[in-house]
């Protein structure tokens, strides 16, 4: 079934058959204090905003079986996929690998590396876990997506101009239509947000589109 979905710098129609919604990075790392996030200096909850826009969405895609795909940034615990020019930066004792108050800071397996409640993963969701700031950079992101002939993405998650850029940026030369919902995104800095989503749309969609939540979830039940 194919909608048209009301974007920047045009409208777009997608075919939902061969649609995934992927959500990037949710994670408490990201999200809650004590994690990456904060560890790096930031405002956690900056990124809070992002969450019920894309439940809401979430909630949609589940409905209407749409493929669902998160991703989840981290290394594992031997740290042996952290290139030391990643894990050297930050504030000592605050890096990656450091012990934290929701576990090892963004350690795959650490109560800080899972995702968000409200956006917890259900079965038949694939979960991709990536070591780089793009989904597709040392994953199985590429044949997860090519097993399900998916041709565009609907992408949520944080931060915007960060591994939701990155990724976007990766999906775009691999082939995909990539319509970011700007609302179920969100960035620890809101001039990058709002910049990060701008360099997606111009120049006629260089990367891509930019929608809302709401956007997409009228366009769905038309
Ligand atoms: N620091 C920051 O804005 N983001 C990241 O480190 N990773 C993601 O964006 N997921």
């Amino acid at each position: 079934m194919v909608i048209q979905i009301p974007a920047e710098p045009a409208p777009v129609g997608i075919d939902l058959g061969r649609t995934a919604l992927i959500i990037i990075d949710m994670q408490r790392d990201f999200l809650e204090p004590g994690g990456f996030g904060e560890a790096l200096g930031n405002d956690v909850s900056l990124l809070k905003a992002a969450v019920e826009p894309c439940r809401q969405v979430l909630a949609a895609a589940r409905e209407a079986g749409l493929f669902v795909i998160h991703t989840r940034e981290g290394h594992r615990p031997d740290m042996a996929d952290a290139p030391p020019s990643k894990s050297e930066r930050g504030i000592p004792s605050k890096r990656i690998g450091d012990p934290g108050p929701m576990g090892r800071i963004l350690i795959q397996g650490e109560p800080g590396h899972d995702i968000i409640p409200e956006l917890y993963p259900i079965a038949g969701e694939p979960v991709v876990d990536k070591p780089g700031k793009g989904a597709f950079y040392a994953t199985n992101l590429s044949l997860i997506l090519a097993n399900r002939s998916i041709e565009n993405l609907l992408v949520c998650g944080v931060t915007t101009e960060v591994c939701v850029n990155t990724t976007v940026r990766e999906a775009n030369d691999r082939g995909f239509r990539c319509i970011v919902l700007a609302d179920c995104c969100g960035s620890y800095f809101p001039e990058f947000h709002t910049a990060g989503l701008a360099m997606i749309k111009a120049q006629g969609g260089i990367f891509g589109w930019v929608s809302g939540s709401k956007e997409l979830l009228t366009a769905m039940k038309a």
